[in-house]
């Protein structure tokens, strides 16, 4: 058992600084340690050095298309290496925008992944329906096979082709998706659960009728994209876009141990940290604590508790 952490320290998807300082303060927060703990061997990549891109202008609204799409072929490459020489993978953002990387690397090795994407938002905008221009509401939108069409020639995304049906993707925890991303998520019948799902459902409901629908046709491997604004802001503050009525604590990591239940999680995302954002020091290190409670947990830290073998205790 083997897990890689990598961490991506970009901001360019959106336009708040200090979310480049996410992979710092979730390791600062005790991360490997964490894992090392659950009897992983921890291979930690260190983080990826982005390059400066001088002149990167809008496409139509689409802000910094050629920074976001060298940073993401870059970790599409490493996602891929990690996960080809056998570690369940772990990255550390950054903004959202950088699931384009780490998923189409996770699918090049494993091409029938599904992915479970849990966050406040949808970031199934494409480049004509964002309202802000920001690609880190728009990772979805490059991977869905169903969407080829919809997408225009964007600068900096050569390198990547749609790998994901839109039946391969469920959403837990939306509560702010835009007009365009509705429409979206009806038309193409994706699978998602609201944050008003849960509160008709229950957390182990959705899970259930969730891995369902991702597993009950084949086990595969699974991609779990997590944005920390996912959590009621009250856990987690120091995010770029925190929106009331999250998912608590418990209904969290309840979704993380049923993902881990599965045996199938090959790759995790942590993203959406942004330690600049938080009114102190406590509230930086409480979202950043979480996203380690989050990342343990969904590779086997359980809250019954565990040991190695009955003949080896005391
Ligand atoms: C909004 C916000 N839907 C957009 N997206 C965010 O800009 O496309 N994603 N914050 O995490
Ligand atoms: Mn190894
Ligand atoms: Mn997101
Ligand atoms: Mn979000």
């Amino acid at each position: 058992q083997s897990v890689a952490v990598l961490g991506a320290p970009f901001s360019r998807g959106q336009k708040r600084g200090g979310v480049e300082l996410g992979p710092k303060v979730i390791r600062d927060a005790g991360l490997i340690e964490r894992l090392s703990s659950l009897d992983y061997s921890v291979h930690d990549f260190g983080d990826l050095s982005f390059h400066h891109l001088e002149k990167d202008e809008p496409y139509m609204d689409v802000k910094f298309p050629r920074t976001v799409g060298a940073a993401n072929k870059m970790l599409s490459s490493a996602a891929s290496r990690a996960v080809g020489a056998g570690h369940t993978f772990v990255m550390l953002g950054g903004d959202h925008s950088l699931a384009i990387g780490s998923v189409s690397g996770h699918a090049q090795q494993c091409p029938d992944l599904c992915l479970i994407w849990v966050d406040a938002h949808a970031d199934i905008n494409t480049p004509m329906t964002s309202p802000s221009g920001n690609l880190h509401g728009q990772p979805v939108a490059f991977m869905l096979k169903e969407l080829q069409g919809k997408m225009p020639d964007i600068p900096g995304f050569s390198w990547t082709k749609p790998f994901l049906s839109s039946r391969d993707l469920v959403y837990i925890g939306l509560r702010d998706v835009d007009p365009g991303e509705h429409h979206l998520l009806k038309t193409l019948g994706i699978q998602y659960f609201s944050m008003r799902d849960i509160d008709r459902l229950g957390i182990q409901r959705v899970m259930e009728v969730a891995l369902d629908h991702l597993l009950a046709r084949k086990q595969r491997p699974i991609h779990l994209s997590f944005d920390i604004d996912a959590f009621d802001p009250s856990l987690a503050p120091a995010t770029g876009t925190a929106v009331n009525g999250g998912l608590t604590y418990r209904e969290g990591i309840y979704l993380t141990e049923e993902i881990h239940n599965t045996g199938l999680l090959s790759a995790i995302d942590l993203v959406e940290v942004n330690p600049v954002l938080g009114a102190n020091q406590d509230a930086v290190e409480a979202t950043a604590s979480l996203a380690v409670d989050v990342i343990a947990s969904s590779l086997g830290q359980t809250r019954e508790g565990a040991h190695a073998s009955i003949d080896s205790m005391p």
